[in-house]
């Protein structure tokens, strides 16, 4: 990665911010290609609205993430005109059902070296004209995380997009991993939504 020569003018200022930007743009194109196509669309569904999402766990703000997440993809790839209740032909429903952490691998004194955090979901893409699920599902994903510690510096490709340590990687370990599991979870939300018909 380059992004010191693009960002480094504005570090002072803005390194947040670009880091954020090129967060997404990395998280956006680990998954890019695989929904390039539209899919054949039923012709009545030509909007969706996104429901606010459910959290029946206790983790800390993974529903407005979720939130956050989908809309910008769906926006972004624009299958469907994003709207708002009321005006939508179809409506998704996000439901975050449990989340767990548990140890992923071992050092030689059995300390845990990292974790996995798994996030289960249940998804329905309901349309709205005619009073049915266009699908219902259980989606889940992971990210793995080491037990504190940076992991800028963890030697750990923590998104899997092939780069270790790179300037995508940083923040706090356990949100990050978080983040990685419902970007990829809204990426098969959306992938369904395109494959359905
Ligand atoms: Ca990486
Ligand atoms: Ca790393």
């Amino acid at each position: 990665m380059q992004s010191e020569h693009f960002t480094g003018r504005y570090r002072p200022m803005g390194s947040n911010r670009n880091k954020t930007l090129l967060l997404s743009v990395l998280l956006f194109s680990w998954g890019c290609g695989i929904y390039s196509l539209r899919g054949n669309l039923p012709s009545h569904i030509k909007s969706v609205v996104v429901m606010p999402v459910i959290n029946q766990t206790s983790e800390f703000q993974v529903a407005e993430l979720t939130t956050e997440l989908v809309l910008d993809l769906l926006i972004r790839e624009n299958v469907l005109r994003v709207t708002n209740a009321g005006d939508a032909d179809s409506d998704l429903r996000i439901t975050i059902t449990r989340v767990s952490d548990s140890p992923a691998t071992y050092d030689v004194a059995e300390t845990v070296q990292e974790w996995r955090i798994d996030i289960y979901t249940k998804v329905v893409w309901y349309d709205l004209a005619r009073n049915k699920p266009l699908f219902e599902k259980n989606m889940s994903s992971f990210g793995y995380y080491p037990p504190g510690g940076d992991i800028g510096s963890d030697n750990i490709d923590n998104d899997n997009d092939g780069e270790i340590d790179e300037d995508d990687e940083f923040g706090d370990p356990r949100v990050f991993a978080i983040r990685i599991a419902i970007t990829k979870i809204t990426e098969d939300i959306l992938n369904e939504v395109v494959s359905t018909w």
